[in-house]
């Protein structure tokens, strides 16, 4: 069992101690291309006030708007324990899930977990509100390269939750190891993966993992390109038993399906129902990706300072090391770092080696592309399967 093996108060610590004496210290993530703030973006609406004003009581109650199965619900029940308030939660499956829901005016969300590129598109349409640091003192526990990423340079609306990778979990007493995107992208029906296979429900990750495969960048806004990526994105659908992106890692886990296009930690937490489910990075490459919290730029002064009291919990040693075990995703606070197991640290499926990190690709926003990329994948999921 990954994610209560260890009793994090006092096991993980000493284990900690013993791995800083050993220098046991992950590869950091390579730096993403840094891009000069478009003139749309410095001219973005001000926040609403960033502290709350003198005398505001946090509110008892806030609701967080997070991607399923990404949080342990023993931190909600400490950090209830500690300060009386409660967090309840929401569930997306997709950044543009969230997005859209908040576009549409919803309101109530106190917290939100959106990856990195839709961070930009969010900070640039106004939709955060700038965290209040002193309420956030953990923030220094962050390691030094997740406190300057390009998408939200010094944190200023944002901090980093977990980051990880997009690439292939297969079931590996059935399958081989898929080296290539062609087992999703050119379906054979002799395969024991036909019709077994599922793809993340997910546009800009449907993308990139056929423009990876076709050899564009994954960022690419040329419609030849996206429109080839689409065709074999449609040719695809030959081979898929559907989209999935909350419950293809347990499907695989059960046998039901043999391969999946998904996320790490996914795979690597169903290795605890199925030790033979596995996850590769194929040839071509793949996504890395950092997904942050943040605090709606709507949410009202009482409601704000408990989620950034509730940041300020996560970003705590011991509770950031408890929320890296429980999602087997990698985390981006050094203190906790240091309270993770080895085998988690060693572990290449959530420390990426230089070889695979050299293959790895971030999503950024496309700007007035989105909308196409939106419009081609609507084409694929209503296209007939060929
Ligand atoms: C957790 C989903 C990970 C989010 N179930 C990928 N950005």
């Amino acid at each position: 069992m990954k994610r209560t093996a260890l009793s994090l108060i006092t096991a993980v610590i000493v284990l900690g101690l013993l791995l800083t004496a050993c220098g046991g210290k992950p590869t950091p993530p390579p730096p993403q291309k840094t891009e000069a703030p478009s003139a749309k973006e410095t001219e973005a609406p001000a926040p609403a006030a960033t502290e709350a004003p003198a005398g505001v009581e946090p509110a008892k109650e806030i609701v967080l708007y997070n991607w399923s199965e990404y949080i342990d619900p023993e931190i909600y029940t400490l950090f209830e324990e500690e300060f009386g308030i409660k967090v309840v939660e929401d569930n997306f499956s997709s950044n543009e899930e969230m997005l859209a829901k908040l576009q549409g005016g919803a309101t109530g969300y106190a917290l939100i977990v959106p990856s990195d590129y839709t961070v930009g598109i969010m900070i640039e349409e106004g939709m955060l509100a700038e965290l209040d640091h002193a309420n956030i003192p953990n923030l220094a526990n962050l390691r030094d390269d997740f406190k300057n990423v390009p998408y939200d340079p010094g944190n200023k609306y944002c901090v980093p939750y977990q980051w990880g990778t997009t690439g292939i979990g297969y079931l590996s007493s059935e399958v081989d190891e898929p080296t290539s995107w062609a087992v999703i992208f050119e379906p054979d029906p002799n395969s024991p993966t036909y019709g077994r296979t599922t793809m993340l429900d997910d546009v800009r990750e449907a993308f990139a993992a056929a423009l990876v495969y076709l050899g564009y960048d994954i960022n690419t806004t040329d419609e030849a390109q996206l429109e080839e990526a689409k065709q074999l994105l449609i040719q695809a659908k030959a081979g898929l038993s559907g989209y999935d992106s909350d419950t293809y890692e347990d499907l695989v886990a059960a046998g039901e399906n043999l391969m999946a296009h998904g996320w790490n930690g996914d795979f690597l937490v169903a290795q605890e129902d199925n030790e033979d489910v596995a996850y590769t990075v194929p040839q071509e490459g793949g996504v890395i990706w950092v997904d942050n919290i943040c605090i709606p730029v709507t949410t009202p002064p009482d409601q704000k300072l408990a989620a950034e009291m509730f940041i300020d919990f996560l970003l705590r040693p011991d509770i950031g090391a408890m929320l890296s075990e429980y999602t087997y995703y990698a985390s981006p606070n050094a203190a906790a770092e240091e309270l993770l197991p080895e085998d988690f640290l060693s572990d290449p499926a959530v420390y990426p080696p230089e070889e695979v990190m050299s293959r790895l690709q971030y999503i950024e926003p496309v700007g007035e592309a989105e909308a196409l990329y939106q419009r081609l994948w609507d084409e694929v999921k209503s296209a007939p399967v060929p």
